[in-house]
């Protein structure tokens, strides 16, 4: 089978939140089976969820010959690498959060994975990295293109790029 294209979101809002995503990139890059990462500029974006510290959010591009579950698992690795500690808090603060947000046009509902990534189309600070990544991609569930998702949420005020 030819590899599959995925999309990962990465954020992080406690710790060296640059440092840490830098990191979690070159793990992926890093990973038997992912080739030909790219990724999107930083973004620095308002919290959504309970009040808490600002995130860096960005985008990824890459393809992989690791099922979706398989994929998933690496990113669950890497996520408690860079010192993950999964809270009782819904939405609260993390070092390092690696969504998997799309796995080509696939659709499933399972206990564990869910594609696309259910709150793909209602948050900017997703769709703003992913939309500079890959404007013309269709959500598969949607069929709108994420430039028309991104459009639609913009706010240039709570989702910025980050230059330091
Ligand atoms: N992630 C959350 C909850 N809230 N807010 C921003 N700005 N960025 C995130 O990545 C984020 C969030 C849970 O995954
Ligand atoms: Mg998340
Ligand atoms: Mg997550």
């Amino acid at each position: 089978m030819s590899d599959a294209v995925a999309h990962i979101g990465l954020g992080s809002n406690l710790g060296d939140r640059a440092a840490t995503l830098a990191r979690a990139l070159d793990a992926l890059q890093a990973t038997p089976g992912i080739a030909r990462l790219a990724a999107s500029r930083l973004y620095e974006t308002e919290p959504v969820g309970p009040p808490q510290g600002r995130y860096l959010n960005a985008a990824a591009r890459l393809e992989t010959r690791l099922e979706p579950h398989a994929l998933l698992a690496r990113l669950l690795e890497i996520e408690r690498a860079a010192g993950r500690v999964r809270g009782a808090e819904r939405n609260g603060p993390r070092t390092l959060d690696l969504d998997l947000l799309l796995y080509g046009g696939l659709c499933l509902e399972g206990p564990d994975l869910v594609l696309p990534h259910p709150r793909l189309h209602q948050r900017a600070f997703v769709l703003e990295p992913l939309c500079e990544l890959d404007p013309e991609v269709l959500h598969p569930v949607l069929g709108e293109t994420i430039a028309v998702l991104a459009a639609r949420l913009r706010d240039p005020v709570a989702v910025r790029p980050y230059d330091r």
